[in-house]
C-alpha cells in the first residue's frame, strides 16, 4: 500500500531523447492538475530532477500523452509536453520528433493499434500543430520488435528501425515556410534564415559569432556572451516568426550553422533554446535540411554547388555533434525556382525501457504554468 498517488506510465528511449509515456485516461483532464503531475513525476523544479524520473537535460526531461484518434485515416493522437527543469513550466508550443519514434511501439503495447503482418503502420497526429506521421514499426508474430541492426548516431548500439514519413508540416508552428517573408535578412547586425518546416529554426553562421562551428555542446553553454546574443535575438525574432513572445516557449530553436566536414550537407549545433542539443531534433533537421534548399537563405549559400534540380528523392546529411542525420526528401521545383518538400522520411530507433506507475507524492502542490 502507498499514500502517493501511482500513475501508470512507460519510460522509452525515442531517437536521442528519453521521456514518460501516458494514456491520456490516466492523467488528470484538467490542465494545471495534469502538468503538476508531470512537473512531480519528472522531480521539476530542479535542476538535478533528483527527486523524479527526468534525466537533468531537457532531451530527457519530456513527455508523450497518447490517445486511440477519432479523427479519419488518423490511429492515435500524440501530444508533446517539454516539462522545464529549473522552473514549474510544462509547455505544449513545439513538436517533436525523437519522442515520437516512441508514440508507435507505445500505441501498439497499449492495445491502441493492431499489428499488421511483419510490420505495422501507425499514423499519428501531432496534436501540438496539427502535422501528421506515419510511423512504421516492426512487428514480426504480432509484437514489437526493438532489438535490430539499425545505427542512430547519438545513441550507442543497434535496434530495430522505426521509419516516419511526414506530409505537410510546413509552416506548422508560424504559419509558413519562411515566416518573416524573407529568406535571409538582417537583425542585431547578424544575418539570420528564419524557417519552419516542422519545427521553428533560426540558421546564423557560426563564423559571424567569432566561432568554427565545430565546437562541443559544452564549449558553446559555457558561454555566456553568445548565450546572451543568442537570446537576446531570440526574443525579438520570434515575434517576427509569429511566435508571439517567446521568452518562456522553447521556439524558435537557435542553429549555428557552418560547412560540412564529414561528407554531409552542412554542419550544426542546436540551442534548444537554452542548452545545446547533443545531436539536432528531428524535425529540427528537416528545417534545416530544408533551408540548405531554398535559395538565397544562408544555408543555401554554404551548400550550392551539392544539389540538383532533379525531382527526386534524396538524402541530406545534417551533421551535429554526435555524427549526422539523414533525411529523405522530395522536392518539387516550380518554374520560377520556388522549392517545395513534398515529403520527408527518416530513420529512428525507440526502445520501450521500463513499464509500470509513477509515483506522485500526496499534497503534491498545483502552481503551474502552462504555455
Ligand atoms: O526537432 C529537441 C529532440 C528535440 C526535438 C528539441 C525534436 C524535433 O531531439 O523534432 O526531436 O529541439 O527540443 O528530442
Amino acid at each position: 500500500m502507498t499514500t502517493q498517488q501511482a500513475i501508470p506510465c512507460s519510460l522509452y528511449r525515442g531517437g536521442t531523447s528519453k521521456g514518460l509515456f501516458f494514456l491520456e485516461q490516466d492523467l488528470p483532464l484538467d490542465e494545471r492538475e495534469r502538468n503538476a503531475v508531470l512537473l512531480a513525476a519528472m522531480g521539476s523544479p530542479d535542476e538535478r530532477q533528483i527527486d523524479g524520473l527526468g534525466g537533468a537535460h531537457p532531451l530527457t526531461s519530456k513527455v508523450a500523452v497518447v490517445r486511440k484518434s477519432e479523427k479519419p485515416d488518423v490511429d492515435v493522437d500524440y501530444l508533446f509536453l517539454q516539462v522545464a527543469l529549473e522552473k514549474p513550466e510544462v509547455s505544449t508550443n513545439q513538436n517533436c520528433g525523437n519522442i515520437l519514434a516512441g508514440v508507435g511501439p507505445f500505441a501498439i503495447e497499449q492495445g491502441l493499434v493492431e499489428t499488421s503482418g511483419d510490420s505495422t503502420d501507425v499514423r499519428i497526429y501531432l496534436d501540438n500543430t496539427g502535422a501528421q506521421a506515419v510511423a512504421r514499426v516492426q512487428t514480426p508474430g504480432n509484437a514489437v520488435r526493438y532489438s535490430g541492426t539499425t545505427r542512430i548516431d547519438g545513441v550507442p548500439g543497434a535496434a530495430a528501425p522505426v521509419s516516419i514519413e511526414f506530409t505537410d508540416i510546413e509552416g506548422s508552428s508560424c504559419g509558413a515556410l519562411l515566416p518573416t517573408g524573407q529568406a535571409m535578412e538582417n537583425l542585431e547586425g547578424v544575418d539570420v534564415t528564419c524557417i519552419d518546416n516542422g519545427m521553428p529554426v533560426v540558421l546564423m553562421r557560426a563564423v559571424d559569432f567569432g566561432l568554427s562551428g565545430y565546437e562541443t555542446p559544452e564549449q558553446l553553454e559555457s558561454d555566456q556572451t553568445l548565450k546572451s546574443r543568442l537570446e537576446n535575438i531570440r526574443l525579438k525574432v520570434g515575434q517576427r516568426m509569429n511566435l508571439g513572445d517567446v521568452k518562456a516557449k522553447t521556439v524558435p530553436k537557435m542553429c549555428l550553422i557552418s560547412p560540412a566536414k564529414n561528407g554531409g550537407l552542412i554542419n550544426t549545433r542546436t540551442f534548444i533554446p537554452h542548452r545545446v542539443h547533443e545531436a539536432i531534433g528531428v524535425l529540427g533537421s528537416v528545417s534545416v535540411a530544408t533551408a540548405c534548399l531554398i535559395p538565397d537563405t544562408l544555408a543555401y549559400a554554404m551548400v550550392s554547388g551539392s544539389l540538383s534540380n532533379a525531382e527526386s528523392v534524396r538524402e541530406y546529411a545534417v551533421e551535429h555533434p554526435s555524427g549526422s542525420f539523414s533525411v529523405e526528401m522530395q522536392l518539387k521545383f516550380s518554374a520560377s525556382g520556388v522549392v517545395t518538400v513534398q515529403r520527408a522520411a527518416l530513420l529512428r530507433t525507440a526502445r520501450l525501457l521500463m513499464r509500470g506507475e509513477v509515483m506522485i507524492p500526496e499534497g503534491n502542490p498545483v502552481a503551474i504554468k502552462a504555455n
